[in-house]
């Protein structure tokens, strides 16, 4: 297959002290040889260069080059980068120059894929790229680098291996019955396999849930009646009055946002308008962006006056609000006068930024575990989606063992389980799955 030769700048497009352009693909190093003062066809190895970018007898920039001879490079194949002055106008130039040369613009991603197409890394270190580009906690950074560095890959390994290994077995015994030196794939060794991943895959989906909680925080919505002190919890919350509040019931009529980072744990918060019966057109609308707010969060915080007693719309949102994970919180504590540790609610006081017992519970709610921050996991929808399959897959192969069919259409929902640990990693189109399999005996020796 051959590879375009592709180039972009690898800096962000704005002046610096420096800027990095590199150039990736089978003809990178005879374009590049045509736009420096030195022909560096036959290099071989990694080497850093000292030179001149020329159009034509004109010098564009002085640079250092620094030359990777595939596969010793990120892509894979011939890699080039093109260390040149920061200038926007000189490293357009020199981009430029090279397109004309034979190059073309590279796509998005697409250094990333070259390297996962050429096997240098595989499909979950290709997303943790982006993921570590994207985190916006230092939490967040520290997985993806360790998705990066392959650690997350190897979590599933040991899956692979093991549903290799039964697959391997059955097809064995299915095509070479005369062999009687195989240990026999029945029906008890299937569901014993099964069942002792079944546990393993439940634990990678849970961590990969705690995971994805760490990389990309939770959306929380305060919810409650007018007047309840949701703005204030959302200002107290977020250490500043970005939402307006007045004690005029209605205050907030749309949506207002803000981000927190509670314990290395992102919160997107969302503050809506009080619901109750309202005639104001505009504040219906609001209402209705309330509890679709609801819908929408991954825990929800109930507000509600602990001066007053509950009434129809305070049970209204308990209501809307009961299958979701939620927090009820009594604002207001400032007001009471009677012993509030007797019971188990939580009671804080927005007017005073007294709200650690809210902090407590949300972070009690999210149930994260230390683990989590640290030890690699299959944290994104993807991957996960893709384990859900996988467990599936066997659970169906061992209904089907129990069910005493064939041993050969049990091993259906096993191929079709392993196709998903493939595809985990980006391997499905790449590897002969029959081959795979048979590379672990030597039948016919
Ligand atoms: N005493 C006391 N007053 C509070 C507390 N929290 C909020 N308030 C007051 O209650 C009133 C309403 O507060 P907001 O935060 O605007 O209430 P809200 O729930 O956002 O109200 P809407 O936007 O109208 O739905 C304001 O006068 C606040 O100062 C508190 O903890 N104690
Ligand atoms: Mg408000």
């Amino acid at each position: 297959m051959k590879f375009e030769t592709i180039v972009a700048l690898a800096t962000p497009p704005m002046k610096s002290a420096l800027a990095i352009i590199r150039v990736s693909g089978d003809d990178a190093f005879d374009i590049v040889s045509k736009c420096f003062d030195k022909d560096i066809r036959s290099i071989d190895k990694r080497t850093l260069l000292v030179g001149s970018i020329i159009d034509k007898d004109r010098v564009v920039d002085d640079v250092v080059l620094a030359v990777y001879k595939g596969p010793k490079s990120f892509t894979g194949e011939d890699l080039v980068e093109i260390i040149c002055h920061g200038s926007l106008l000189i490293a357009n130039e020199i981009i430029e120059l090279l397109i004309a040369n034979g190059a073309r613009y590279a796509t998005n991603g697409e250094y990333s894929s070259r390297a996962f197409l050429n096997q240098k890394i595989d499909l979950i270190q290709a997303e943790a790229i982006n993921d570590v580009i994207n985190a916006t906690t230092k939490e967040a950074k520290n997985l993806s680098i360790l998705s990066l560095k392959g650690k997350t890959s190897e979590l599933i390994l040991p899956l692979k291996t093991r549903v290799a290994d039964i697959l391997s077995l059955i097809e064995v015994n299915i095509d070479y019955p005369e062999y009687e030196d195989i240990e026999v794939a029945n029906k008890d060794k299937v569901v014993e396999v099964i069942d002792e991943l079944i546990p393993q895959i439940d634990k990678l989906v849970k961590e990969g849930q705690e995971g994805i909680i760490v990389k990309e925080g939770i959306k929380v919505a305060i919810i409650g009646k007018p007047n309840v002190g949701k703005s204030s919890i959302l200002n107290a919350l977020l250490g500043e009055s970005k939402a307006i509040v007045t004690d005029i019931a209605g205050t907030t009529r749309d949506i207002v946002e803000g981000d927190i980072n509670l314990n290395g744990i992102i919160l997107h918060l969302v503050d809506t308008a009080g619901i109750r019966d309202s005639s104001d057109v505009i504040e219906s609308i609001g209402i209705e962006k309330s509890k679709e707010s609801v819908e929408k969060a991954d825990l929800v915080i109930v507000v509600l006056d602990s001066t007053s007693e509950l009434d129809d719309f305070d049970n209204e949102i308990l209501d809307i609000s009961k299958d979701k994970a939620r927090i009820v919180v009594y604002n207001k504590k400032d007001q009471l006068s009677h012993e509030l540790s007797k019971d188990n609610k939580i009671y804080v006081s927005a007017l005073n930024n007294d709200i650690e017992a809210l902090k407590k519970a949300i972070i009690s709610k999210i149930g994260v575990s230390e683990e989590a921050f640290s030890n690699p996991s299959l944290n994104n929808t993807r991957q996960l989606g893709l384990l859900k399959n996988v467990k599936e897959s066997l659970l169906k192969a061992k209904e089907d063992a129990l069910n005493d069919l064939p041993i050969d259409l049990v091993s259906v929902s096993l191929l079709s389980a392993y196709t998903s640990i493939l595809e985990i990693l980006g391997e499905s189109n790449q590897i002969d799955i029959s081959k795979e399999i048979f590379a672990r005996f030597c039948v016919g020796k």
